[in-house]
């Protein structure tokens, strides 16, 4: 008998109700508890990752969009941000990791430093993220980083699995809380958030941290996480995640903070130490 060999990787997609809860929720608005931010932290604590449901307004989303584009088309100097467009291909590997900022493009796929923004620090500091980091964060809160992914129309970079931790990130504790919002649909051909469910509990996959050999990948089991705009996930920092590129004919951005408690410190030594930002004057 001839045995049919499995597909090496199998997407998982959450149950429809998923989907459905979303969609009522964009169509109620959402207020955001103290219950609300302990049930998503629990389950972030099992499974890596968790939905706080759609928490930014049409009107937010629109500055946070135009905000992008600004931000984009100048490279707004003033605020020093870092930035990194995709590469030709779409692929990963040929980056050019030391350009910056090259002139107008709606095609940077990582922008770094919005803490820095007005416009993105009000939303890092609305008071749903006060109500969440109350229950997850003991004392004063500090942003460890402020990121914006972006995928351009038909195009973006692959992003390999990876964990935002390790020693690459210069931190004198691991941070294990970050909130992406999407500041556009983020369906599954867009290129939305993957994770591999679970896998923050096995600690960092290399010392360095970032991105995962291969060879633990190849039998992967992705569970997709689409998002509509305005929504919110939570990503444990060491949830092995990805994204894929942008098939569609409509931009997929989000903003990705890292928070973390203020007593965490830079510990790099090559230069001077990076100070992070204080959140909600707590
Ligand atoms: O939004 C994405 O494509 C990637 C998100 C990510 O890697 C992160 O938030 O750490």
């Amino acid at each position: 008998m001839q045995v049919q060999r499995q597909p090496r990787i199998c997407v998982l997609q959450e149950p429809s109700g998923a989907a459905r809860r979303r969609a009522r929720a964009v169509a109620c608005g959402v207020t955001f508890t103290s219950d609300d931010a302990r049930a998503a932290l629990d389950h972030l604590a099992i499974h890596g990752w968790a939905r706080l449901g759609v928490l930014a307004d049409a009107d937010r989303l629109a500055a946070l969009r135009a905000r992008t584009d600004a931000i984009m088309d100048t490279g707004a100097p003033e605020l020093g941000l870092f930035f990194q467009h995709d590469s030709a291909t779409g692929a990963y590997a040929d980056l050019d990791f030391g350009a910056g900022w090259t002139g107008p493009s709606r095609a940077y796929r990582k922008i770094e430093g919005l803490e820095r923004d007005p416009v993105f620090r009000a939303w890092i500091e609305a008071p749903c993220f006060a109500t969440l980091t109350a229950s997850a964060i003991a004392g004063p809160v500090a942003v460890s980083r402020a990121v914006l992914w972006t995928k351009a129309t038909s195009g973006g970079t692959e992003l390999p699995w990876h964990q935002d931790g390790g020693k690459f990130w210069g931190l004198s504790a691991q941070p294990t809380l970050t909130v992406w919002t999407a500041l556009d649909d983020a369906p599954v051909e867009s290129g939305c958030v993957e994770v591999l469910p679970g896998t923050h509990t096995g600690g960092l996959a290399t010392p360095e941290g970032g991105t995962i050999p291969e060879a633990l990948t190849a039998d992967a089991r992705p569970l997709q996480l689409p998002a509509v705009a305005g929504e919110v996930l939570l990503l444990h920092n060491l949830v092995w995640h990805r994204s894929r590129r942008n098939r569609t004919a409509h931009p997929r951005r989000a903003l990705s903070v890292c928070l973390m408690s203020a007593a965490i410190r830079c510990t790099r030594t090559r230069r001077a130490p990076r100070q992070f930002a204080r959140l909600f004057d707590r």
